[in-house]
Order: structure tokens, then C-alpha cells, then sequence
């Protein structure tokens, strides 16, 4: 008879988080150049992407040990249809910004599918078989086939990365957790703009005994993956 292997165990706060690996989706949420690079959308409002840009090299090496025992990876990207028909007129105008949603930007038209700033960095880019969703709001859940693709593949965990913390991570995780998901948020995969909301937005994810979820360094998820990684191929001498 087949047995089923124990859970893992993820050192987390509030408790330690359990999960099947092969029941839980890693999810990049919008990893996107026009919000972490130099010379885009983000930083045309002001902002210093290097808040964003040190979730990077933590992030990626998450995605290379989940893409190496064939976990789920999802990414996601915030953008709207060349039209804007799926932008609602609250969100196109609300603020006085310098530049709206559909104008011309340093990357092309901003947060608009198909537009160079709207695509995903080179460095945490999709390898073939990972799904993309491409979401008009801020959570990864409204108005797309994210719900879906997770039932389909019978999961019930996410790992949750991305930016920005307290805007789109915040919202897929609240969404997540109102849909029954487990979710663990990795402190240091996860950026902000903004200094004090990173700080509020990850405090808010585990109180009150984890009221939408779990956070960890990304070190301690590496550390909890050992078990299951493949043992490295040694070097063939000839
Ligand atoms: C995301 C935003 N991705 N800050 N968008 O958080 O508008």
C-alpha cells in the first residue's frame, strides 16, 4: 500500500506552517518590470525600486527549488486589455498622477497587456508550463481563472511572493484565505515602496494567531523543501 508522506514543516509565525509540497503553489504576484525597474512606471511616481528590487535574490532562489522538485509555480501581472474596457473608471482616474493607466510611459503604455513595462523581469521570467494570470485588479483571484487553474490542480497551500506587499499581495492573500487557501508569505520575497506599510503588511498577515495566514524568511521554506530536493547531480569525469 502506497503510504502518504508526512507534511512539511515551515519554522513560521504565528505556529509552524505544514504543507504538501505537491498540494501548494508557489505565486509570484507581479514581479513586473514597470514596478521594479529603473526607468519605469514605479519609479517615474517617485518611488525607489530597490525596496522592491532586494525581494529579487531570495526570490529566485524559492522559484529554482520549487521549479526543482516540480512544484506549481503561478505568476501573476497587474495590466488591463489595450481598450481599458477592463479598467473600471474609478481606477483610471482616481488621483491626480502624473501619468494614468493606457498613457505612454517609459516602458510603453502603463500597466496595458502586451506593453514592455507591463511584462515580467528577465530575471524571475516564466519557464514553459508555468501559468500567467493576467489580472485587471489587485487580487489575484477577481475576474480571472486563477480559482480555477488551483482547483484543477487539487491545491490547497500558497506560497505567496511578490510586490507590492500591502496592495496586491495583501489583497490575493485576503481573497486566498476568504476561499479556504493556507497562506505562507515570505518576508523577504515580498516588497513595499513603502517602509512602514512592508512592516504593518506582514504584522497584519499573523496576528490574532494568523488571521489570513503565515510569514517566514524565504531561508526557513528552503530549509523545510530539503527533504524533497533532488540530491545534485554529480560532475561526470571523463
Ligand atoms: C501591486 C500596485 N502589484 N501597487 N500594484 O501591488 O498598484
Amino acid at each position: 500500500m502506497a503510504t502518504v508522506p508526512p507534511p512539511l514543516q515551515v519554522d513560521a509565525a504565528p505556529y509552524p506552517f505544514s504543507f504538501d509540497p505537491f498540494a501548494t503553489a508557489l505565486v509570484l504576484i507581479d514581479m513586473q518590470r514597470d514596478f521594479l525597474e529603473p526607468g519605469g512606471f514605479g519609479e517615474s511616481l517617485g518611488n525607489d525600486v530597490n525596496e522592491l528590487r532586494r525581494t529579487i535574490a531570495p526570490l529566485r532562489a524559492v522559484l529554482g527549488a520549487c521549479r526543482a522538485i516540480g512544484m506549481t509555480v503561478v505568476h501573476t501581472r497587474e495590466g488591463h486589455l489595450p481598450d481599458l474596457s477592463d479598467c473600471p473608471p474609478s481606477k483610471l482616474l482616481r488621483g491626480s498622477p502624473s501619468l494614468r493607466i493606457g498613457d505612454p510611459g517609459p516602458k510603453g503604455r502603463i500597466l496595458v497587456r502586451g506593453e514592455e513595462g507591463h511584462d515580467i523581469i528577465e530575471e524571475l521570467y516564466p519557464v514553459a508550463g508555468e501559468p500567467v494570470i493576467d489580472k485587471p485588479g489587485k487580487g489575484a483571484f477577481y475576474a480571472t481563472e486563477f480559482g480555477e487553474l488551483l482547483a484543477s490542480r487539487g491545491i490547497r497551500s500558497l506560497v505567496v511572493t511578490g510586490v507590492t506587499t500591502e496592495v496586491c499581495v495583501h489583497t490575493t492573500v485576503r481573497e486566498a484565505n476568504d476561499r479556504g487557501y493556507e497562506c505562507l508569505v515570505l518576508s523577504d520575497c515580498v516588497g513595499s515602496y513603502f517602509p512602514q506599510f512592508q512592516r504593518a503588511g506582514l504584522e497584519m498577515v499573523a496576528a490574532q494567531g494568523g488571521i489570513f495566514g503565515w510569514i517566514a524568511e524565504s531561508a526557513a521554506f528552503l530549509a523545510a523543501l530539503a527533504p524533497v530536493m533532488p540530491a545534485p547531480v554529480a560532475p561526470q569525469l571523463s
